[in-house]
């Protein structure tokens, strides 16, 4: 580690432990000898296979943020290395990068409607200020991130190799989510048609992807700007309804505790809104709540197809993860279903206020 945290200027280094609970890459806060704190980040370059053009990206990315905004807890700062590079890349062939620390708090969970709502502005603002940035310069650092049909392929790819040797036990999970696979062209499919624009999105706006402030609780800036490349927002919308206005964790095991809360749901959508309603189309904002049925659709998916692959993408924590994962995120979907009607009206009603 010594040798890796050598190659920034960031003085001699006291502590270097483990930060946050990401899934796919490693990060650690690190503290100078003079109290200043960082964060060093492992980038999965299994995950990434471009690491350079991922870096690029991102350091892009956060200056452009901070024309925007000259607050420094506003937007990730990308610290390089002596050597003026944007990541250092170990003779092993690993790869890290170093960011300021950000003084806030990551919330798995909104402790109140009030912060969903503050997540909302913060990936709304996001949206807002990457507006005019120039999409084509951004290298596609996950091809087909959020394309579902894909991650359905990849999903009957995986029962057909059925590689850990798991398929038998989770026929009940396969047939439920293949139930679905006729909705999954529903987004692409209206983007392919011209109806839905492509913009610079996140896509990964999960919960604990944006930072507020502990003691206001107000938004200080997103986090994970590895996956920021042109996309639709109903995914951005989406991804954080999956994981900020569920009842339960992404991994609860008991399913009767796996529901959409309307009023979490509401606070988000304002907030959104309030921040991009005005550079958003009406298809865009009537395909919201699509974007909140697909995402988590296509995170159940995901996780399946891991765990029949033998859990090589998500770390998982204990045997089984990624199969709980699943039957988290479709018990969501269902109850999604059930609500339908009601999460539609709500982000009309959310457009109209703003
Ligand atoms: C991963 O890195 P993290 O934990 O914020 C994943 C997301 C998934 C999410 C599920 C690059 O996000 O797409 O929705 O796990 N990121 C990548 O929790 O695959
Ligand atoms: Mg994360």
């Amino acid at each position: 580690m010594q040798s890796i945290l050598r190659q920034f200027p960031v003085g001699s280094i006291v502590s270097c432990e483990p930060l946050g609970n990401g899934h796919i890459n490693r990060t650690h806060l690190v503290i100078s000898e003079a109290g200043t704190r960082f964060v060093l980040q492992e980038i999965n370059h299994h995950v990434f296979r471009d690491v350079p053009g991922l870096m690029a990206n991102f350091a892009a990315v956060c200056a452009h943020l901070h024309t925007k905004d000259a607050d420094p807890r506003h937007a990730l700062r990308l610290i390089r290395t002596h050597a003026g590079e944007t990541f250092h890349r170990t003779p092993d062939g690993r790869h890290f990068r170093m960011l300021d620390y950000i003084d806030g708090v990551c919330p798995d969970a909104p402790e109140s409607p009030e912060d969903l709502r503050q997540a909302g502005l913060a990936f709304g603002q996001f949206q807002r200020l990457m507006a005019d940035f120039p999409a084509e310069t951004l290298t596609e650092t996950i091809p087909r991130f959020h394309d579902t049909p894909d991650r359905f392929r990849l999903l009957r790819q995986a029962i057909a190799e059925d590689r850990a040797g798991r398929l038998s036990a989770v026929q009940a999970e396969v047939e439920a989510l293949l139930h679905y696979e006729a909705e999954a062209d529903t987004l692409t499919g209206l983007n392919r048609a011209g109806q839905l624009p492509l913009r610079v999105t996140h896509n990964d706006t999960k919960l604990n992807n944006v930072m507020l402030d502990a003691v206001t609780r107000r938004p200080l800036c997103v986090m994970d700007l590895d996956t920021v490349m042109p996309g639709l927002v109903a995914h951005d919308f989406g991804d954080a309804i999956r994981t900020g206005a569920s009842t339960a964790a992404e991994d609860e095991t008991d399913l009767t505790l796996v529901h959409v809360d309307p009023a979490m749901y509401r606070a988000f959508a304002s907030g959104f809104l309030a921040a991009c309603r005005d550079s958003l189309t009406p298809t865009e904002i009537e395909t919201l709540p699509w974007g909140a049925k697909l995402m988590t659709l296509e995170n159940a998916v995901r996780f399946l197809t891991d765990h029949l692959n033998g859990d090589v993408y998500f770390r998982i924590h204990r045997p089984g993860h990624n199969l709980d994962r699943c039957r988290a995120q479709l018990a969501l979907v269902r109850d999604m279903e059930r609500q339908w009607a009601l999460l539609c009206r709500i982000v009309q009603e959310c457009a109209a206020a703003c």
